[in-house]
């Protein structure tokens, strides 16, 4: 789903709930987030947030007016968006409650029991994609050189990963670090809004690092629990006209830094690579003699022809995400995917379809030949933390979710 500009609201008498359930929501890419201690509040909120709200979660027993009451008063005003119930109700109760506001017509998601799981809640929100990732905000006084600088020397930049999965066997191979900006006053800064500043100012090499480190730590957490995730990192162009760059990367994986040999990836974007070839090529070719996996990203994007790759040393092709979701409709992305894809295989190369939105998109793309999913319909990008119970309830949920 697009990352339009909605809000969410939460709607529980005690204020401890509102706060942890707001944090959790933050976390999971909610920027604007109110609460209601009060039915009252609430429709106050309804009547005057800005942007509108978009998703309610609300707690079913409440004093003065219920929850119950509360979902009639929001049907009466017309309220479209999507609905969560949550409650230390028994199980029973909360099924009733969501048959009456079905028959209410309210869009309801589901219902969950307090407290509140954030992965749980993570899947929910899934299903439908309700997330609401804010764009990126611009934010030009806030994104400046000298801010970024002192973020990336106090190691407050975080990986969060996607996961992705064998198409053939459902079974989760590995995860894209996509970095973010926590900040204290501006709430999550995405990657767009500081990849360019950091690009611009000589910041995008100790950026990556930062990523690589922390990326390699995690990797290491997961090993010891018994998971094995191939870590692919996005690397910059900047980088890659750099002839020192492998070195670098090459002696801290041999300072033995959590990585397991040929787990990590990088990703280099088709259309900044297509504009000059010289120089990354020996860049590329000596990450290749290092190791590391190579893949080239939002393929479809740089207006080459497969037949330039063949000379390219790279192990992935991942098809960019408009030809993946938009050949549902439109016949000429089709027609490409089907040809990118069998040429990518003969040269060898692992195709991983990315912005796997649907159940319908996994289907065309697993017809297609495609190796690898990922996207919201799998996951959207989770905390380093969440991966582990993410990939413990994925391998439950694929085999009764996807036919
Ligand atoms: O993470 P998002 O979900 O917003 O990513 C937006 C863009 O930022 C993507 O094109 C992605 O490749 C890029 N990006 C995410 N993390 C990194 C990173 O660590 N380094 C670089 N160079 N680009 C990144
Ligand atoms: O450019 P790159 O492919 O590295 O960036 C990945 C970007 O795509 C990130 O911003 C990530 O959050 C986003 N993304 C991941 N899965 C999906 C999806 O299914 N749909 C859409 N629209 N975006 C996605
Ligand atoms: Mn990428």
């Amino acid at each position: 789903m697009d990352s339009t500009n909605h809000s969410v609201l939460i709607v529980d008498d005690e204020r401890f709930v509102l706060d942890t359930t707001a944090f959790i929501l933050r976390r999971l890419g909610c920027v604007n987030v109110f609460t209601a201690e009060s039915a009252y509040d609430a429709l106050d909120h309804l009547d005057n947030a800005n942007p509108p709200i978009k998703l309610i979660l609300t707690d079913l027993n409440m004093p003065d007016v219920d929850g119950v009451e509360l979902l009639r008063l929001v049907s009466e005003r017309g309220y479209t968006g999507d609905i969560v119930l949550f409650s230390g109700e028994d199980p029973r109760t909360l099924v009733l409650a969501e048959t009456l506001a079905k028959a209410r017509k309210l869009s309801v998601l589901g219902s969950i029991a307090k407290p509140l799981k954030p992965d749980e809640l993570a899947i929910l929100l899934d299903r439908r994609g309700t997330i609401m990732r804010m764009p990126a905000r611009p934010a030009p006084d806030l994104v400046t050189a000298e801010k970024l600088d002192a973020a990336i020397k106090n190691r407050q930049l975080e990986p969060w990963f996607q996961p992705k999965i064998c198409i053939a066997s459902k079974r989760v191979v590995g995860v894209e670090a996509l970095v973010r900006w926590p900040d204290k006053t501006a709430g999550m800064i995405y990657p767009d809004a500081f990849i360019p500043v950091a690009e611009a100012h000589g910041l995008i090499d100790p950026l990556t690092f930062l990523v690589i480190q922390k990326s390699a730590a995690v990797s290491a957490d997961w090993r010891s629990m018994g998971l094995n995730l191939q870590v692919a990192v996005n690397v910059s162009m900047n980088s890659l006209h750099d002839i020192g760059f492998p070195d670098r990367i090459a002696d801290y994986l041999n300072e033995d830094t959590g990585f397991a040999s040929g787990s990590l990836k990088l990703e280099v974007t088709e259309s900044q690579l297509m504009q000059d070839l010289i120089a990354p090529l020996e860049v590329l070719l000596r990450m290749r003699l290092k190791k590391i996996k190579l893949s080239i990203d939002d393929f479809g994007t740089g207006h080459s022809n497969i037949g330039q790759l063949r000379d390219l040393p790279f192990d992935e092709l991942k098809l960019d995400r408009s030809y993946v979701h938009g050949s549902s409709t439109d016949p000429h992305a089709g027609t490409i995917l089907e040809s990118t894809v069998s040429m990518a295989k003969k040269l060898g190369m692992e195709i991983v379809a990315e912005g796997v939105e649907t159940e319908e998109d996994l289907k065309r793309v697993a017809l297609l030949g495609c190796d690898q999913a990922q996207g919201y319909f799998i996951s959207r990008p989770l905390p380093a933390e969440d991966i582990p119970s993410w990939v413990a309830k994925w391998n439950m949920r694929h085999k009764t979710a996807i036919s």
